[in-house]
């Protein structure tokens, strides 16, 4: 009995989690707690439609394509839904970008404006929901430049450096919230029976030594030179480094997770592929710029090949970047190699 005691005196649910971290700020007012904990119960609401959905007969896909060219998915339009539904009337947004949007979606006139903003991918690694693999949703939150009024396009094309908050939730084998509002990284799983997230991965940190490399190799022959040659010291090629062992899931989420705590790399370069994608596949400011943010709060590194992704300006939207991203010494060398092979 005790002990059972005991250990509830252990949890630490993320709603008393949040609060700490708001108290160490006098200053603060708690929207941002509240906008933290209002994505927290989107991700709950996603996780429970996302293990249902073979239940429920909602997997498979919709006749529309985004605005990425991509086939969408029941899912993603749900979770979609989700995220802008808790979020359009709570006054703490000016308003909101998703992935799945070309336009920025706009708070309803009947409900206020907030200060900050938020841009979100609602399910990210949506080619593998068909098949029961882990799934993602991605968040970041700016704070607004314009002073007052519905958000404008200004205000979301930021580099990651301004962000206040990013983070993930991954229902994978278990449900997981990861997120830093740069006092380092948490993690929290979902326990289902109390349907809240507790405490699991204070303060991460990306191990020393890293045991992962993530990439397709299926698209090798469509690198740059300096890409190519970095696979091989990966590989252990060159005798620098142990060779890393390839895990590639073809989820982001999944894939960042993984590297982020057992230490390792994971990159989507630039290729040849697509004339139309001269830059990759990823979108800087639903999937790099958090993922970067994470990245560094837990020690790490994220770069385009050349810059660090926090540093980079975006000029739209839905641009894309190549991006590297894990341990910092396996980025930079990633840099070294294309500033030597590729002009
Ligand atoms: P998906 O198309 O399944 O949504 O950016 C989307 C993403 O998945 C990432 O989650 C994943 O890392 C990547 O694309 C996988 O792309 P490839 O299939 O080209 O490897």
């Amino acid at each position: 009995m005790q002990t059972e005691l005991g250990d509830l005196v252990e949890i630490t649910t993320i709603e008393r989690f949040f609060l700490l971290g708001q108290k160490q700020h006098p200053e603060a007012t708690g929207v941002l707690t509240n906008l933290l904990y209002d994505i927290a119960l989107a991700g709950k609401v996603i996780s429970s439609k996302t293990n249902r959905a073979g239940l429920a007969e909602i997997l498979g896909r919709t006749d529309e394509i985004n605005i990425q060219g991509e086939v969408v998915q029941k899912l993603d339009q749900l979770a979609d839904l989700v995220m802008y539904r808790l979020n359009d009337h709570t006054g703490r947004l000016a308003a909101m970008a998703s992935e799945e949007h070309e336009d920025l979606l706009p708070i309803p006139k009947k409900f206020p404006t907030g200060k900050y903003i938020l841009l979100f991918d609602p399910l990210d690694g949506s080619s593998n929901i068909d098949f029961n693999m882990p799934i993602g949703t991605i968040f970041a939150v700016y704070q607004r430049l314009t002073p007052s009024g519905p958000g404008q396009l200004v205000d979301f094309l930021q580099p990651g450096r301004k962000l206040v908050a990013a983070g993930y939730i991954l229902y994978g084998s278990s449900t997981m919230l990861v997120y830093s509002t740069g006092e380092g990284v948490h993690g929290f799983t979902l326990d289902p029976s109390v349907g809240e997230f507790l405490l699991s991965h204070p303060f991460i940190r990306i191990p020393e030594v890293p045991a992962y490399f993530s990439v397709n190799l299926g698209y090798r022959k469509n690198w740059s030179e300096g890409v190519d040659h970095y696979t091989d010291y990966l590989q252990g090629e060159n005798r620098e480094i142990k060779a890393l062992s390839l895990r590639y899931v073809g989820s982001l989420v999944a894939d960042f997770h993984r590297n982020l705590l057992a230490g390792g790399v994971f990159y989507y370069p630039a290729d040849t592929i697509d004339p139309n994608k001269p830059q990759g596949k990823l979108r800087l400011l639903y999937e790099a710029a958090p993922l970067a943010f994470l990245a560094e709060q837990a020690g790490g590194y994220a770069s385009n090949g050349r810059m660090s992704i926090l540093d980079i300006q975006p000029e739209t939207l839905h641009q894309r970047t190549p991006l590297f991203v894990g341990n910092k010494f396996l980025v930079e060398k990633v840099e070294e190699y294309i500033r030597r092979y590729d002009t």
